[in-house]
Formats: structure tokens, sequence, C-alpha cells
């Protein structure tokens, strides 16, 4: 007799044939599942593995705009709705050439799961387009995303669904899609969007929070296994929100970035990474990260020829901590950093390690804190803004700050007693795959078929 959850994967492959990415996210979450399932074989009759896997809702839309030079240029738009059990949909948008429905489906999928475990009241969505906000100016970005929520308000409302930021879409984004909908509906509706500015409905400690949530739970991680950051040497990939926060909180923990990248090659400064130098070229300038050798000459640039396998992973570190995109590490490059010593790895970006390379590290015994908890900082106080937007109050940064090292903290002793309970040692990967997921089953067996 097959058992239940590779029936359901089994069938998943064959109606998600050309979706990859989801494949690859549901294939882990199920996997790991497996001994919650077999306690419960009742989760067979009221088919939940089948309806936590299907999405709501998709939407896919048209994002006409006209460019600088007055051409027309057609965009596609996506909101996918996968689960509002706990709350409104919650997720990022996402502006990149390479977002198509496969990627849509697999961050709203791990979604779902990270958000659970932050447990606060929100559900799991995300969004985007392949429209790519490199070398656009002000005036074009401000006109794509003026049209693209000409159709997206249609979906989204402060209780039913709440846009963030994700790759490409920052505080600029944001606040012209906010305007646009603030206009289009003729109310002041500031729940409706997380990661606005500070003067309109913005929460103190949201842009930081993925970064500093990352290192309070490798704090957490490394301190349960008798270890910490204090003199560490780290590599960061990236140099967007998620890595420039990640940097700076980890420096102030004692420990030492000496490379961070972008999608064009990798800087390694074994003096430490410069990170006002990186702020100012990525939040101010937005220029190439090769630009950083012009301020400190002792740095060198190594352009990323193959993008499957980043340079930077063939850098010597203890601590490595994937901030830019999927798949970013592959199994090849798992052995080098194993080769050379990796203690810890914190995945601030969504599913950046490939299955092959998370088995490995987990073989070699390396600490791994994997994205839907490791990364769920920065949703969590998304919802801390959006609690703020309720009241119509906010807090201090020292108060949200306070608020998010507390959420990061439970979520990895959450992880942790997840994975011990079912004998699974220092697996934090199962161990949130078992926590996220025992709460989704509770609640889809309150709620009824739905
Ligand atoms: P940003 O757009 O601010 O930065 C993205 C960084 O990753 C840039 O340095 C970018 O380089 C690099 N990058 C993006 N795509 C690729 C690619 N295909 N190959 C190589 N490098 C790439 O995004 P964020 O920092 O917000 O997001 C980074 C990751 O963190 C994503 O996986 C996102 O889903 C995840 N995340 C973000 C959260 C948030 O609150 N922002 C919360 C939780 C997770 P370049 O400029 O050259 O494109
Ligand atoms: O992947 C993510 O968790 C995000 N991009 C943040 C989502 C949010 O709603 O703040």
């Amino acid at each position: 007799m097959t058992n239940y959850v590779d029936e359901v994967l089994a069938s998943l492959k064959e109606k998600n044939a050309f979706e990859p990415e989801f494949l690859q996210a549901a294939d882990e979450v199920l996997s790991s599942i497996k001994p919650v399932v077999e306690r419960h074989p009742e989760y067979k009759k009221i088919a939940l593995l089948e309806r936590v896997t299907e999405p709501e809702r998709i939407v896919s839309f048209r994002v006409p705009w006209v460019n600088d030079k007055g051409e027309v240029v057609v965009n596609r738009g996506y909101r996918v709705q996968f689960n509002s059990l706990l709350g409104p949909y919650k997720g990022g948008l996402r502006f990149h050439p390479s977002v198509n429905q496969s990627i849509m489906k697999f961050l709203a999928f791990e979604q779902i799961f990270k958000n659970a475990l932050t447990g606060l009241p929100i559900g799991g969505g995300k969004g985007g387009s392949d429209f790519d906000p490199k070398g656009k100016s002000d005036e074009e970005v401000m006109r794509f995303c003026q049209s693209f929520m000409t159709e997206l308000q249609r979906h989204i409302g402060q209780d039913c669904d709440v846009p963030a930021g994700d790759i490409g879409v920052g505080a600029r984004e944001i606040g012209f899609l906010f305007g646009q909908y603030k206009r289009i509906k003729n109310n002041y509706e500031a729940g409706v969007l997380t990661g606005k500015g500070l003067d309109y409905g913005g929460s103190l400690a949201r842009k930081e929070a993925t970064g500093y949530g990352l290192i309070y739970f490798m704090r957490e991680m490394l301190a349960a296994n008798g270890k910490n950051l204090k003199g560490k040497t780290v590599i960061i990939s990236g140099s967007g929100n998620v890595a420039i926060y990640a940097c700076e909180k980890v420096t102030e923990y004692g420990a030492k970035v000496v490379a961070m990248s972008d999608s064009n090659g990798v800087i390694y400064d074994a003096e430490g990474i410069k990170l006002d130098t990186i702020k100012r070229l990525k939040e101010v300038e937005r220029k190439r990260i090769k630009e950083y050798v012009n301020a400190h000459p002792q740095a060198k640039y190594i352009e990323t020829v193959d993008k499957a396998e980043s340079p930077i992973y063939e850098i010597k570190a203890d601590i490595v901590l994937p901030c830019a995109t999927q798949n970013e590490i592959n199994l090849n490059s798992a052995k080098k950093l194993v080769a050379n010593g990796v203690e810890a790895v914190g995945e601030g970006a969504n599913m950046p390690s490939t299955k092959e390379a998370v088995e490995y590290f987990l073989e070699k015994g390396v600490l791994f804190g994997p994205a839907k908890a490791a990364n769920a900082g920065g949703v969590a106080t998304s919802a801390l803004e959006m609690c703020q937007n309720s009241m119509r109050y906010f807090w201090t940064f020292e108060e949200v700050n306070e608020k998010l090292d507390g959420i990061m903290t439970n979520i990895f002793k959450a992880c942790k007693d997840a994975a011990e309970e079912y004998g699974l040692g220092t697996n934090y990967v199962a161990g949130a795959n078992i926590a996220a997921f025992r709460k989704i089953a509770d609640a889809m067996k309150s709620q009824g078929i739905i």
C-alpha cells in the first residue's frame, strides 16, 4: 500500500508538471511531515493534503504601461491567494524578470507555513510581476506600479489580502502602490499594504526586520548547540534589504562579514565589509556591487559567470547566510562550504538551498536554519505594522524590535521542540515544517471542508 503523502506528491507532480519550484517546495514540506500524517489517518478522509496544496485562488492579469520613450510595454501580474485559514492572505510582491506562476506558487505555499510559525493571525499569499525595475527611471517604475495596482486593488484589502515587498519591491514601489490604491478606493486604508513609509503608516523596524530576525534566529540556534556568533567569519549572498540588515545585526554581535554579492558578482573584503558603502550603493544610488572596490581598493571583485553556482560559496566561512534568491546553493556549493568548515547556515532568502544541498548539510552535521523559520521576522513585523494601523497608533523602534526578538526566539523553540518530539535531533527543517503544519492541519479540521 502506498502511503497518503506519496500518493498526493505523485498527483501533484502530474498536475503541476511545469512548476518545478512549486513542486520542490511542496515536496520538502510533505516529505518531512510524514510522521505527523502517520499519526492522523483521518487526514486522508478529509483530503487535507490535497486541499492544503491547492491555492484558494490565483489571479493573473495584464499590466500595460508606457515607458520613457513613449513605447507601450506589457507585463504579467500575479497574486496567488493560497490559504486564508489563519487570517488575511499575507505575503510580498516580487518584481523580477524571472517571475512566473511556479515561482509565485512556491513563494505563496512557503508563506502559509512561515506565517503560521509567527503565531500571528495571517494567512499565506504572494504576488508580483515579470517587470524588471533595474535600469528604469522613477517615473517608469511609478507608471508600472499604478497600472499594476489598478488591477490588483480589486483583489486586496486590509481584511482580505495584504501585500508587502520582496525582491525588486521596496519603499519606493510600496509608496507608488499605496498612493494608487488610496486614489482608486477614496479611502485611507493604511493596513492594505505593509512596508510603508514611516510618515504614512509604516512600522519602525520593518525595514530591518527580516535581516535582524534572521540573526536573532541564528543566535538562538547556535546557543542551543553551545555556540555563538562572536568572532565568526560570515558570508552573505545578495546586497538587498535582507542582506544589508543581516550584515548590520551580525556585525553588532561581534562577527565579521567578509563577502556580499549581487547578481553580477561578489566582493571579498578580508578586513570586513563596510556596510555604509553598501547602503549608499544599493539603497541610494541603485548601483552594482562591483563599485565597492572603488571606495575600498583592498577588496576583491569576483564576477559571477555561472549563475547556478555563485563564486561566493568558494570563500571560507563559519556562518553562511544566503539572502539573494531561490536555489542559489546547489550540492556542489554545499560541498565546498562543508570542505571549508562551515558550522551553520541561515536562510534569509526563500528556498535558497536545493533539496540535495539541504540534505548534504544535515548529513554533515551543519546547523541549518530553514527559510520559513529563519526569515519569518519580516512578515511578523508586517503583521505588527497591521496591528499598529488598526490601533491608529505606533510603537517605538525598541518596542517593535523587542517583539521581533521574542517572536524569533519562540519560532526557534517551536522548531527545536517539534524536532525533539519526533526524535529528529537538530533537524530544524523538519521541525519547522512539523510545527507549522500542525497548526494548519488543526485549523483545517476546525473550519470544515473549504
Ligand atoms: P532585494 O530586491 O532588496 O535584494 C535582492 C538581492 O538578491 C539583490 O542583491 C539581488 O541582486 C540579488 N538577487 C536577486 N535575484 C537574483 C538572482 N536571480 N541571482 C542572483 N542574485 C539575485 O530583495 P530582498 O532582500 O527583499 O529579498 C531577498 C530574498 O529574501 C528573497 O528570496 C526574498 O524572497 C527573501 N525574503 C525577503 C523578505 C523581505 O522582507 N524583504 C522577507 C523574507 C524573505 P541584483 O540587484 O543584481 O538583482
Ligand atoms: O517572503 C516574505 O516573507 C516577504 N517577502 C515578506 C512578506 C510580508 O508580508 O512582509
